[in-house]
């Protein structure tokens, strides 16, 4: 299946359909849970398991356009992570969450899960900005776990670097209640105080505007939403930092397409960033892995 064939593409466990300002959506349902994907971006919108409810955000206020980035559920960064490093006019977190990407296959397995697999590559916008050739796939398994795999390929005949993250937009009832854990004990740094860096103890709580990244984490962090009596918990391979992220309010009324939402969501993000970023030679690919569930507190 390509993009020119998707229009009204349904078949086992998934459906496709044009939504929102005319962006194909995919909805998969089967056995173990219900998710959503926007080809555009290859960002996962929802993820509902069964008998459990909503993991992710999406904000009510996002414009569903092409050329801008959805807000909320899982933006996909690549190939730099938050600003550029040198020019402040381009889009924050990369390219490809603005590109429309390619559908390969959908698979339902033989445990009841499904597998989504996705693919973009650079063209003349990508290389007018990054001047390299890449080719990314995304593989999706949607079971009682929503598992994301993103495959990194250098095409090029140079070796590049990049930053790579799953900016997720966890769904919360009162940010200020909840914690992050798994991140006790590693070196944090401030985003919002020129990177002013400590050794971060006990279990994060945020408060205000708040923009941290925990460097060198585990493979597992966990959100504990007392509020909605659950845990939602983070696996990962690859991905070495963690980014905890709220605007606060003020900030979130300066954005038109956050708004009051920020009492909704705290960003729990895997990345590759910073000291982390990735080098990677012709030929070689990088994967990272990401794999979120929850359970009752
Ligand atoms: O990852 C954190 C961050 O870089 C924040 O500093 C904030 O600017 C945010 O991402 C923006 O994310 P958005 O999805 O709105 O583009």
């Amino acid at each position: 299946m390509n993009n020119t064939t998707y229009k009204h593409v349904s078949s086992g466990n998934v459906h496709l359909e044009l939504v929102q300002g005319n962006l194909p959506l995919l909805t998969i349902q089967n056995e173990h849970a219900t998710c959503s994907l926007f080809l555009y971006g290859a960002h996962v919108s929802s993820f509902k398991p069964k008998d459990a409810s909503e993991l992710l955000f999406l904000s009510p206020w996002s414009r569903f356009e092409k050329g801008q980035p959805i807000r909320g559920g899982i933006p996909l960064c690549f190939p730099w992570f938050g600003s550029h490093p040198d020019r402040k006019d381009l889009p924050l977190h990369g390219v490809v969450r603005t590109q429309m990407w390619e559908l390969v296959e959908t698979t339902d397995m033989p445990d009841g899960s499904t597998t989504v697999v996705l693919k973009t590559h650079d063209d003349e916008a990508t290389r007018a900005v990054w001047p390299y050739r890449f080719s990314l796939q995304l593989i999706l398994n949607i079971s009682r776990y929503l598992t994301l795999s993103l495959r990194v390929l250098n095409t090029d005949i140079y070796t590049f670097h990049f930053e790579e993250a799953f900016h997720t937009y966890l769904w919360v009832e009162d940010p200020a209640s909840c914690q992050v854990e798994g991140l006790d004990g590693l070196v944090m740094l401030d985003r919002l105080q020129d990177d002013y860096t400590s050794l971060h103890e006990g279990p994060v709580k945020v408060y205000g505007e708040f923009v941290r990244v925990y460097n060198n984490a585990g493979s597992l962090v966990t959100l504990v939403d007392p509020k909605k009596s659950r845990r939602i918990l983070l696996k990962q391979e690859n991905l070495r930092h963690v980014v905890v992220w709220n605007p606060g309010v003020r900030a979130a009324m300066e954005n038109p397409e956050v708004m009051d939402s920020w009492k909704s969501f705290l960003c729990v993000e895997h990345a590759n960033c910073l000291d982390a970023s990735v080098v990677l030679h012709p030929g070689e690919t990088h994967h990272s892995t990401l794999k979120i569930s929850s359970i009752p507190l």
